[in-house]
């Protein structure tokens, strides 16, 4: 979920842009290093004299790059709150505000969140996920230490991003746009793909608590904004008793509420109206 809005320029697209913003930032070399990190989708920030980044003291402070109403932040956060673990908050609460001007500096595509993390810039939620969980001990990480369950996890990961968030941004942008602006057909794309998606978590989520294995995990952190979203988007029918009832008790989870709690005041920026129930 955006919160603020699209620059209006055509920019918005996930594909990376080699070439432009990041060519001349300090953080290309960093971008282009990232293959050796040991960290998924990780970039390194080398310093000046090209050393190597210094291993990971996993006590030094995280400023987490993000805004309390966005979908992918909430993922993050959702993490960062079933770990109990602190981070410096750099709200992006307006488009040209400082924090904005950092997080341009760091990440030319300006998608957030985006975690630093001493010589550590970390892109994507589920990386920021990833990666703070090796703080923890591997039996409690939201990724589990079974390999064939943490691909699974990893897995349904995607699909609440590609099937569901994705639509659902893709209908909400598309409300934010000038009326001569909008793309009727993409939308009814969009829409038809989180009927798709709803019936299948629904038929997914028949005598499961969680949507993979026993407990919580990464896919649940992108179920519970992006199902919350989604919801408000396109109704999902009553039909799908066993994914409504999914996303009730990703409601019911605490980190997850408290996310909800924080977003709370920002519900007016919502385009489309927000259902009384919630
Ligand atoms: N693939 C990214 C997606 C992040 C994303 O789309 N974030 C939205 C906020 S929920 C954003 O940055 N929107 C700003 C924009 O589109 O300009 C991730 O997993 O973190």
């Amino acid at each position: 979920m955006s919160v603020l809005g699209r620059s209006g320029n055509g920019r918005g697209c996930n594909r990376c842009s080699p070439g432009t913003g990041a060519a001349n930032s300090p953080q290309a070399n960093s971008l282009a290093n990232g293959v050796e990190s040991p960290f998924c989708c990780s970039s390194w920030r080398k310093s000046a004299h090209g050393e190597r980044p210094k291993p990971s003291t996993h006590t030094r402070s995280m400023q987490l790059y993000y805004h309390p109403f966005s979908s992918y932040s909430q993922k993050a956060l959702i993490a960062f709150d079933e770990y109990a673990l602190p981070f410096e908050p750099r709200i992006l609460d307006t488009p040209d505000g400082p924090a904005m001007q950092e997080l341009a500096a760091l990440w030319p595509m300006k998608r957030f969140p985006v975690l630093v993390d001493g010589d550590h810039v970390i892109l994507e939620a589920s990386c920021i996920v990833e990666h703070i969980g090796l703080r923890m001990p591997p039996a409690e990480r939201l990724i589990p230490p079974d390999p064939a369950l943490a691909l699974e996890v990893r897995m349904l990961d995607r699909v609440f991003d590609n099937y569901v968030s994705t639509p659902q941004q893709k209908v909400v942008f598309d409300a934010l746009r000038p009326a001569a602006e909008r793309d009727a057909a993409g939308v009814a794309d969009a829409r038809r793909m989180l009927e798709t998606a709803y019936a299948w978590l629904d038929v997914r989520m028949a005598g499961r608590t969680w949507a993979v294995g026993e407990r919580f995990s990464l896919a649940d952190c992108a179920a519970a904004p992006f199902l919350f979203y989604a919801h408000w988007t396109h109704p999902i029918p009553q039909a799908h008793a066993h994914l409504l009832a999914y996303r009730r008790r990703l409601l019911q989870r605490p980190s997850f509420a408290r996310a909800v709690e924080g977003a709370r005041p920002f519900r007016p920026y919502f385009p489309l109206g927000v259902p009384d129930e919630d």
